[in-house]
C-alpha cells in the first residue's frame, strides 16, 4: 500500500508558505524568501523582550530622543538593533531605513543582497508602559543598481514595493504579510518556536463597522474631517449602531483590527502643522500596500498613498486606510470642502 503525502499539512508553518509563494516564482533565488523568514527570526527576538518589558528593567525611556525628536523607550532600541542585525547578515540586503535612524544604513557589500527594507521597528512605543499592543511594520523594494545603494533606491513611491507586512506584538505575536497578491497572517506558537498559518487570504470588508481617529484633534483638522465623521456616525441609528469607535493610539494595531473587522483609521494633517504625524515610507507605505492587496484601499485624501513621491526618508502624510468605499468618500469630501 502506497501513502500518498499531504500535499497540504494540517499546520503552515511561515517558512512553508514563504517557499510556497517562491515556487510561484520561477526565476527565484531565495533572497526574498529568506529575507521574509528572517524578519519572522527578529519578531521572535522582539517579542521575547517585550513580552518582558516590565521585568527587566527595560520599561520606560532611555532619556535619549530620536530623529523625530520623541523620546526613545528602550524597546525601540532593543527592535532596532534585533532588526538591523538580522537584516545586516540576512544576505539578502543591500540597504535599509528605519524611523529610528537619521540617514539610510548600507549593508558591506560582502554581505549586501538584492532588496531594500524600510522599518519602523517598534510603532507605538509610546504605549510601552501601558502595555498596549504595539508593532514592528516592514516594507521591502527591490534594489535598483547591482552595484550600489542609491537614494533613489529608498525614495521612491509605495507602488515599487515587492512586500510588505507587519508584526505585531499582543496578547498572541502575529506576522501579516502579502507579496502584493494575497495577505496572510500567522500567529507565533511560542511552545514550538513557529509561527503557524492562522489568517489565510485575509480581504478587507466592504463595510465599515470601525472608526479609528484621534477626536481630541478636532481643533486642528482641516474642514472636511468633521462632516466626514459625522457621515461615518450617521450611519447608527435609534436602534442599531452600525459603526463603533476604536482607536488605542497604536497604528499597527488600529490597522490589524480595521482590517479583519473592515474599519477606516485616519490621520489627518493639521493646522498645527499642516503635514500628518504618520511616516509615509515605513508605516502609510506598507500599510497602503497592505490594504490594496486585502481589498481596501489607502489616500492622503488628494490620492493613492502609494502613488505618493517621497522627497526624504521621514517624509510624513495624511493617512486615511481602509474600505474602498469610505477612503474614496474621504477623498470626496476633502474637494467639497477644499
Ligand atoms: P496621536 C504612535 O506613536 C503613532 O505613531 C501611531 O502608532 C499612532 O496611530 C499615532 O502615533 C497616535 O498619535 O497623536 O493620536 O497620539
Amino acid at each position: 500500500m502506497v501513502h500518498c503525502v499531504m500535499t497540504t499539512p494540517s499546520r503552515v508553518t511561515l517558512t512553508q508558505h514563504i517557499l510556497r509563494k517562491q515556487t510561484e516564482h520561477p526565476g527565484a533565488t531565495g533572497q526574498l524568501s529568506s529575507l521574509l523568514t528572517q524578519i519572522g527570526v527578529a519578531g521572535k527576538l522582539i517579542q521575547a523582550q517585550v513580552r518582558r518589558a516590565g521585568l527587566i528593567e527595560i520599561w520606560g525611556a532611555t532619556g535619549d530622543t530620536n530623529v523625530q525628536g520623541e523620546t526613545v523607550q528602550k524597546l525601540d532600541r532593543i527592535a532596532q538593533d534585533a532588526l538591523v542585525d538580522v537584516l545586516k547578515y540576512s544576505g539578502a540586503v543591500a540597504g535599509m531605513a528605519s524611523e529610528e535612524e537619521h540617514d539610510s544604513i548600507e549593508v558591506p557589500p560582502a554581505l549586501a543582497g538584492d532588496y531594500i527594507v524600510v522599518f519602523d521597528p517598534l510603532d507605538g512605543s509610546s504605549n510601552i508602559d501601558a502595555n498596549v499592543s504595539i508593532g514592528t511594520i516592514f516594507g521591502i523594494f527591490k534594489r535598483k543598481d547591482p552595484h550600489e545603494v542609491l537614494r533613489t533606491d529608498f525614495l521612491r513611491p509605495g507602488r515599487e514595493m515587492i512586500a510588505a507586512g507587519y508584526i505585531i506584538y499582543s496578547s498572541s505575536t502575529v506576522v501579516v504579510y502579502t507579496d502584493g497578491t494575497s495577505v496572510d497572517g500567522f500567529t507565533l506558537d511560542p511552545a514550538a518556536g513557529e509561527y503557524f498559518l492562522s489568517r489565510p487570504n485575509i480581504r478587507m470588508p466592504d463595510k465599515t463597522k470601525v472608526l479609528s481617529v484621534n477626536e481630541c484633534n478636532e481643533p486642528y483638522w482641516p474642514k472636511w474631517v468633521k462632516p466626514y465623521v459625522e457621515t461615518i456616525k450617521g450611519r447608527n441609528d435609534h436602534d442599531k449602531r452600525r459603526v463603533s469607535s476604536r482607536h488605542i493610539g497604536s497604528l499597527v494595531s488600529d490597522f490589524h483590527r480595521n482590517l479583519l473587522y473592515g474599519g477606516v483609521f485616519l490621520y489627518p494633517a493639521d493646522s498645527r502643522t499642516n503635514k500628518g504625524k504618520l511616516r509615509l515610507l515605513y508605516e502609510c507605505n506598507p500599510l497602503a500596500f497592505i490594504a490594496q492587496a486585502a481589498g481596501g484601499y489607502a489616500s492622503n485624501g488628494l490620492g493613492p498613498i502609494l502613488d505618493l513621491q517621497p522627497t526624504a526618508l521621514h517624509d510624513r502624510a495624511t493617512l486615511i486606510i481602509g474600505p474602498k468605499a469610505d477612503v474614496e468618500l474621504a477623498e470626496r469630501m476633502v474637494k467639497e470642502y477644499a
